[in-house]
């Protein structure tokens, strides 16, 4: 497999600093020796640089820093288009607002192979507010729904030539929904696999469901992984933190999964905020993830020590 590594470090999005240094935490906690050690090629394209600011106005006064997300928009269009022509883009964030830019992209690059993008998107949160109806203006709750085409983006940019189509979307883990995020996507007809259904069911039949539908239709899968997807007793450096998240055996599993697949084709590894991750456990849990779902083995301890004998 060829990865490259792009740098996006946004913090408009979110309602407080410190996703910025994302992308420095990551590599720091061994990201790109964690995949490159696996027997993957890595280009290190580096860090995107934003498009100049437009002056942009919405009648929504909560709306946050929509310039500049604009602009961030539209260069992480460009380069996920760019690079997912024959490699495997991994983009550092960063809050989760890149990711209307890199489903852009991805979509548009899907549209131009002939091959229908799915999107798994491991989250506690939708992130499928308009700019019409998101009440805490931050523009890392509206990502999934403006890749998705919903209405209510009038003004913001310019139509996506592609939009990523609803029902090839499988939101998986979440656990904090706004109503209005709730209504659209019941009408939208997004698979919708919460943490109290992953509980009672477990992980591997919805995850394993959603990938044969994916090899049947020999589509692009692109993951997008927050961090609060996570329990915050796992991986506390998020600012936007909901109890009940996925545990280690949870999310390793999902890794899993995908790894057996072998379906990804582009991924997204948001929301971390080092300012909150005073000893670097998250940074460096969400590499070991990674380096799951790049196909490290999965290390099976014996439930008991089974007794070994030399001679
Ligand atoms: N994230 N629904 C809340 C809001 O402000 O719109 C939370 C959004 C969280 C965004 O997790 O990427
Ligand atoms: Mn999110
Ligand atoms: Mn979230
Ligand atoms: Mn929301």
């Amino acid at each position: 497999m060829h990865c490259t590594i792009i740098d996006a470090p946004v913090r408009d999005g979110a309602g407080r600093a410190g996703c910025d240094m994302g992308p420095g935490a990551l590599r720091a906690a061994g990201l790109i020796d964690a995949i490159s050690g696996l027997g993957h090629r890595v280009a290190d394209a580096g860090r995107i640089e934003r498009r100049p600011l437009r002056a942009i106005s919405h009648g929504n006064t909560a709306l946050k820093a929509l310039p500049e997300i604009a602009a961030w928009t539209e260069a992480l269009s460009e380069a996920a288009y760019a690079a997912s022509d024959g490699a495997m883009p991994i983009f550092l964030g960063g809050d989760h607002s890149i990711s209307a830019g890199t489903l852009a992209g991805l979509a548009r690059r899907a549209q131009t192979a002939g091959r229908p993008l799915f999107v798994l998107w491991l989250d506690a949160h939708p992130d499928f507010h308009t700019l019409e109806t998101t009440t805490s203006g931050n523009l890392h709750g509206i990502p999934l729904a403006y890749a998705a085409g919903r209405p209510g983006f009038a003004g913001y940019l310019p139509d996506l030539p592609a939009t990523v189509d609803p029902e090839r979307i499988c939101l998986f883990g979440i656990r904090s929904v706004d109503p209005a995020e709730r209504d659209a996507l019941n009408a939208a007809r997004v698979t919708v696999h919460d943490m109290r259904a992953i509980r009672r069911h477990g992980a591997a039949t919805p995850i394993g469901d959603f990938l044969a539908r994916i090899a049947r239709e020999d589509g692009l899968l692109h993951v997008s992984l927050d961090v609060d997807f996570l329990d915050p007793g796992i991986a506390p450096a998020v600012g936007t933190a909901v109890p009940g998240g996925a545990t280690l055996d949870e999310a390793r599993l999902v890794m899993a999964l995908l790894s057996q697949a072998g379906l990804v084709t582009s991924l997204d590894l948001v929301e971390l905020n080092p300012v909150l991750d005073g000893d670097g456990r998250t940074a460096r849990l969400i590499v070991d993830l990674v380096a799951d779902l790049m196909g490290r083995r999965i290390e099976r301890r014996p439930a008991t020590a089974r007794p070994t004998r030399s001679f």
